[in-house]
C-alpha cells in the first residue's frame, strides 16, 4: 500500500518524508529535490510490541507502508503545471493522497503565492486532482464514441462504460470529485482501472508553526481526515537516538510522535486493519482490507496455507493481553476456531491450521 505526499512548492513534504522514513529505517538521500522519492516504512503497532515481550520470537515483523516524496507543484506558471502534470502518473499508481499543507511561517520561505492559506492551497489543489481526472476521462471518452458505433463483441459494454464517462465528466465539470458519480460496484470496477485522482482517499497534513501542533486528536480540515503537526519537530525528533527522544518531546509539549498519527490515519483513509501472528519464530503484524475472509487473509501469509486450509484459531489480542498469557487465555476458554467465511477483525491474533 503506498501513499503519495503532494502539495505546493515548500509546503514541508521532504522534511516530513525523511521523519516518515528514518521511522522505517530506510536511508533516504534528499539530494535530488525534482525527483520522486519512495521509502518503506513500519506501521507502529503497540500490540506487537507486546507480543514480542511475551513471545520473546527471533524475529518481530511490523506491517509496511509506503510512503511517495512528490516534488512540490508549482500551479501559479504554465511552465509549473506543465512540469506537474509529469507526477501525475506515479500519484496516480499511489492508493491513497496525503496532502501536506503549509501553516507555518517561515521568514527565509517565501509562501507559495505570498500568502500562508491552507484552506486556498487545498482548493487549487483539489481543482488540479479534477482537472487531471477530467483529462482522463474526455480522451477515454473520445474513444469510446467511435468504438460503440461498431457492432463489435463489445460494443454493450462500450455503451455502458460511455455513461458512465459521461455521468463523470458532468460530476467533474460541476468540480465535484468523482465519489459523486461512482455508484455499485460494476462502476467501481470500471472506475478502478483508471486508478482516478479524485477516487483515493485523502489525508490532509497540516503543517504548523512549532506551537501549534495541538494535542494530537483527530481533526477534520475542508471535510478530509486531518492530522495537524511540524514537520519540523518531527525531523528533529527522528534525528535524535531512540532513547532521547523522550526527553525532548516532553520538553516541547508533544506526547506521540506524528508521525505515528500520521500512518494510523492513512490505514484507517485506506480502510486497512491488522491481524497477528504470534509465536518463538515470528511475531508479526498483516495488513489487509476490512471485511477480508479468513480464507483470504491465509493466503497473504503463503498459498498453501489457503490450499489446505481447515481452520482459523482466533482470539481478540485484547483477551490475549487481559488473560496475561496463551495459556491462562487457553485455560479460560478465550480462543475460537472459525472457519474460511469469518470475517477477521482488527487485532485478531490467528493461528491458521491446515494442511497440505
Ligand atoms: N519553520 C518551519 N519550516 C519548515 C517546516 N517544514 C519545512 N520547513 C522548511 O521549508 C523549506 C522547504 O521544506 P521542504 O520539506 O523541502 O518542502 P517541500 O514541500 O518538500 O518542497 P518542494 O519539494 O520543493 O515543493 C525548508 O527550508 C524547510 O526547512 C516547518 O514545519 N516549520
Ligand atoms: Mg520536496
Amino acid at each position: 500500500m503506498r501513499a503519495a505526499l503532494i502539495g505546493l512548492p515548500q509546503s514541508g513534504k521532504s522534511t516530513l518524508f525523511a521523519a516518515l522514513a528514518e521511522a522505517g529505517g530506510s536511508n533516504v538521500h534528499l539530494d535530488r529535490p525534482d525527483q520522486e522519492h519512495l521509502a518503506v516504512v513500519k506501521v507502529p503497532d503497540e500490540r506487537l510490541d507486546w507480543l514480542e515481550e511475551h513471545y520473546k520470537p527471533k524475529k518481530k515483523t511490523h506491517a509496511e507502508i509506503e510512503f511517495l516524496d512528490v516534488p512540490g507543484m508549482d500551479l501559479s506558471t504554465e511552465a509549473g503545471r506543465r512540469h506537474a502534470r509529469t507526477h501525475w502518473p506515479a500519484i496516480r499508481q499511489s492508493d491513497m493522497i496525503v496532502i501536506v499543507l503549509r501553516d507555518f511561517r517561515n521568514d527565509s520561505v517565501p509562501p507559495y503565492r505570498g500568502r500562508v492559506n491552507p484552506a486556498d492551497d487545498l482548493e487549487e489543489l483539489r481543482s488540479e486532482m479534477l482537472f487531471s481526472d477530467l483529462e482522463q476521462v474526455a480522451g477515454r471518452i473520445e474513444k469510446l464514441q467511435a468504438a460503440v458505433r461498431k457492432p463489435t463483441p463489445e460494443q454493450d459494454k462500450n455503451i455502458r462504460e460511455l455513461e458512465l464517462m459521461q455521468r463523470m465528466q458532468e460530476v467533474l465539470e460541476e468540480e465535484k470529485p468523482l465519489t459523486e458519480a461512482v455508484v455499485g460496484d460494476a462502476d467501481e470496477k470500471t472506475a478502478r482501472t483508471f486508478a482516478f485522482q479524485t477516487l483515493k482517499p485523502v489525508v490532509v497534513v497540516l503543517n504548523c508553526d512549532e506551537g501549534a501542533v495541538g494535542d494530537g486528536g483527530v481533526e477534520e480540515f475542508a471535510g478530509c481526515p486531518t492530522v495537524r503537526l511540524s514537520a519540523k519537530i518531527e525531523e528533529e525528533i527522528a534525528a535524535l537516538a531512540p532513547a532521547d527522544r523522550g526527553e525532548f518531546m516532553e520538553a516541547m509539549g508533544i506526547s506521540a510522535l506524528a508521525r505515528d498519527r500520521l500512518i494510523r490515519s492513512c490505514y484507517k483513509a485506506m480502510n486497512l486493519i491488522a491481524f497477528l501472528t504470534a509465536g518463538e519464530r515470528e511475531c508479526r503484524t498483516w495488513s489487509i482490507p476490512a471485511g477480508t475472509d479468513a480464507l483470504t487473509a491465509a493466503g497473504q501469509i503463503h498459498s498453501d496455507i489457503a490450499r489446505g486450509f481447515i481452520r482459523a484459531q482466533v482470539i481478540a489480542f485484547d483477551d490475549l493481553k487481559a488473560a496475561g498469557s496463551e495459556k491462562a487465555a487457553r485455560a479460560a476458554g478465550k480462543f475460537r476456531l472459525e472457519g474460511k467465511n469469518y470475517i477477521i477483525r482488527d487485532g485478531d491474533e490467528i493461528l491458521f491450521r491446515f494442511n497440505v
